[in-house]
Formats: C-alpha cells, structure tokens, sequence
C-alpha cells in the first residue's frame, strides 16, 4: 500500500495517473486536506472506478497521518503550500504544512515501520542562480518564503533518516508543466488567461529564466527516486528546457492563434528569483531519462487546457477570482506593453 499526500493537487494527481498506469502497486490511497489548490476533479475517473481510496486529512495534524499511514509501505509527499505569490501575502499556511506538516508525517512514517518514502522539495531551495546549475552537494539558501518553507520540511525528513533510520529521500524538482496544474500557476494562468481574451501579466521584464519540465517527467523520476534513492539521499531533477517568461507567453499567444496586444508587463513579484538551474546527474545515474523536450512540453500542456475547458473553468472559482484581484489588479490598472511597467 502506498500513501500520497497531496495527491488531490497538481503534481501528486498526475503522479496517481502515472502509478495506475506504469506499476502493479495494488493498492493507492491519497491523503489530501483539500485546501484551495486541492480537487477530486483531478482524480475523478480512478475515483469512480475504485482503483484508490481518498482520505481527507491534514499532513500536520497526528491524528489524520497516524490513522491513515498504520499498514503503509510507502508514502509519497506532495503535499505543500506551493505557490510563491500566496506566500507573500499569509506565510502561515507555508510554515504550518511545509514545515510542521513534513515533520509530523516523517515521525509517523518512522513510527509505523514505512518502508520507502519520498519528500518532493523543489529547485528553489538553493535561491536563485545567474549561470551554471546547482548540484546537491551546496549549502541552501533560499530567498523567500515558499522555499525557506520547503527547506525547512527538508531538515525534518533529513532528521528523522538520522534518528529513526527512516529510508526517505528528497527530490528537488524543477517547473512542472502539465494537466490539471492550478491556474495561479504561470501556464495555465496565461492560457486560461488568453482563452477569455483577458490581458497575461508579466512580471517584471519577463527574462527571467525557469527550466519547464512537463509533470509527467517529474513522475517517472520520483517513482525512481522511490524504488533506487538512498536513505538520505538528495536528488535534483531537471530537464535542461530553460526558457524565459517572456519567451513562454509567445509560444503560448501563437500557439493560440492570439494577439501580442494581450501582453501586459506588471510590477515585478517582491524577491523574485531570476533563474533556478540544476545538476540532475545524480537522478540521471539511477537510470532516469526525460521524455519532453521544451516544445512538447509546452505544446502538451497548452493543448490539455484548450481539450479541458470544464476543468479550469471549475478551478477558476470565486476563490480564484478573489485571489487575482488582490494580486493583480492594480498592477494591472498600471502596467505597460514593453518591457518597462508604467
Ligand atoms: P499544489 O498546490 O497543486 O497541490 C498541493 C496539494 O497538497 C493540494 O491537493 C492540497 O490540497 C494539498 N495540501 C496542502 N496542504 C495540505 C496539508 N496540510 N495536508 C494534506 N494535504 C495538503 O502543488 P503542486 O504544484 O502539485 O506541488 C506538489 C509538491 O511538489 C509540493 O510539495 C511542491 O513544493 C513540489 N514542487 C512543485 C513544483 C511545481 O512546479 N509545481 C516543482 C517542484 C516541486
Ligand atoms: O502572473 C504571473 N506572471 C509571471 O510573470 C505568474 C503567476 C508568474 N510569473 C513568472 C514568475 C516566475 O518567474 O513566471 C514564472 C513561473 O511562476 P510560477 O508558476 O508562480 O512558478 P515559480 O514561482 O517559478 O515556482 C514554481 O516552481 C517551483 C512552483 O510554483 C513551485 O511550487 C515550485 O517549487
């Protein structure tokens, strides 16, 4: 039996596809709060059918891990506070799951005998960096909230490897891209955007530069990292498809058929990261190879949310819509179509 946290969210729902379509694990359980970014729209069909099971419960509360990890072989986590933006206006949720969350559940997999676990963690736990790639062996030293957050939840599994023994390791992905990924997220947000002919907000000068991985990739190294990582063991994963923002909302606008006018260039997010890179030689040597390259997994990505209209309609909620006004509003009431906002 395997557990996946936040298995409701983005990530962690396709990795529940990818399990059901890639292993034999009999049987697959999804503990997710259900928190805003969280929707058993994303796992609906194996829901139906029966192939899982769905527990609603908090990563940071011992009752709900307890009750739901006892006769586990497994546990992947997913779960998080994953959003930048989010973090900069309420940082508390940040703290409560990614930190205190990823303890309790560490303790609790350690207590009830969990055989193989893996800690999804992220690329921005090293900060940013201008050229060249983060390998494992660097000290961390995030910038902001969301990845102070994650690293924290790293020492708390790292601890319970050293004082439980405790066969966990991390993975540090990169930018996924994909099916079912919430529409505060940059992809989705600009094509969902430019589907409603509603203006795409570029932070900054858009050339900041993010490496796209397409989710699926992401899944496949994680499942690796899950059968081959060592106990303790850190593992970046990357895909070298680096573009930039800027470049990203063109490919998007003509891939869509859109005007270049919608392009809106805002006031920049506060400690903005201008580029994240990563060695991912370490994964690569436990035998994983990426499958997307950048147009493909743009390309796929894009095309899921013109096929899937009734899920980001859905998503886009009134909590969504609330959310973008406090976040974008004003900025866009004063933002320019070149690179300097007004
Ligand atoms: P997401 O926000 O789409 O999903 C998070 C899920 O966790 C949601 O279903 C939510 O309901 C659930 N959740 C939140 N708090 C919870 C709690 N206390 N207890 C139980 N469930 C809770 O996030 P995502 O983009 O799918 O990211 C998944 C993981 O991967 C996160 O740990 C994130 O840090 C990491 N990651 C994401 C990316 C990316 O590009 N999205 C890249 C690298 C790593
Ligand atoms: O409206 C926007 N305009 C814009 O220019 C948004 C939402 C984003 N951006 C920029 C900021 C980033 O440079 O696009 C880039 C990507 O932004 P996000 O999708 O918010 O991702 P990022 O902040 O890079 O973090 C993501 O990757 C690492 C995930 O959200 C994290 O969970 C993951 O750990």
């Amino acid at each position: 039996m395997i557990i996946v946290t936040g298995g409701a969210g983005f990530i962690g729902s396709n990795y529940v596809h990818y399990l059901l379509a890639s292993t034999n694990i009999e049987r697959i359980v999804v503990l997710d709060k259900l928190t805003y970014a969280g929707s058993l729209d994303n796992i609906r069909s194996p829901l139906t059918n029966g192939q899982i099971e769905f527990i609603q419960g908090d990563i940071s509360v011992e009752e709900d891990v307890e009750s739901a990890i006892r006769h586990c072989d497994a546990v992947v986590n997913f779960a998080a506070e994953s959003h930048n933006d989010r973090a900069l206006l309420d940082p508390s949720p940040f703290i409560e799951t990614n930190v205190k969350g990823a303890g309790i559940l560490a303790y609790a997999a350690a207590q009830n005998g969990v055989k193989r676990m893996v800690h999804v963690s992220t690329d921005e736990v090293y900060g940013e960096i201008r050229e060249g790639s983060f390998h494992e062996s660097l000290a961390l030293r995030p910038r902001s909230t969301y990845p102070a957050a994650k690293a924290g939840g790293e020492m708390m599994i790292l601890a319970a490897v050293e004082s439980f023994g405790l066969e966990a390791c991390i993975t540090r992905g990169v930018n996924n891209i994909g099916p079912y990924q919430h529409p505060e997220k940059a992809l989705p947000l600009f094509v969902t955007n430019a589907l409603l002919d509603m203006p795409l907000p570029i932070y900054g000068t858009g050339q900041q530069v993010r490496d796209r991985m397409h989710v699926l990739d992401h899944c496949s190294a994680i499942q690796i990292a899950l059968e081959r990582g060592e106990p303790g063991g850190l593992y970046n994963v990357g895909v070298d498809n680096e573009c930039t923002n800027e470049y990203m909302v063109d490919h998007i606008l003509q891939r869509l058929n859109k005007p270049k006018s919608l392009k809106r260039y805002i006031e920049d997010r506060t400690g903005h990261d201008f580029r994240y890179s990563v060695d991912s030689t370490r994964m690569r040597e436990l035998g994983w190879e990426p499958q997307y390259d950048l147009n493909a997994a743009l390309n796929s990505s894009i095309d899921w949310y013109v096929k899937n209209e009734w899920w980001w309609r859905e998503a886009r909620s009134e909590e969504f819509e609330n959310y973008y006004k406090e976040v974008y509003q004003d900025r866009l009431s004063q933002a320019g179509q070149d690179h300097t906002p007004a």
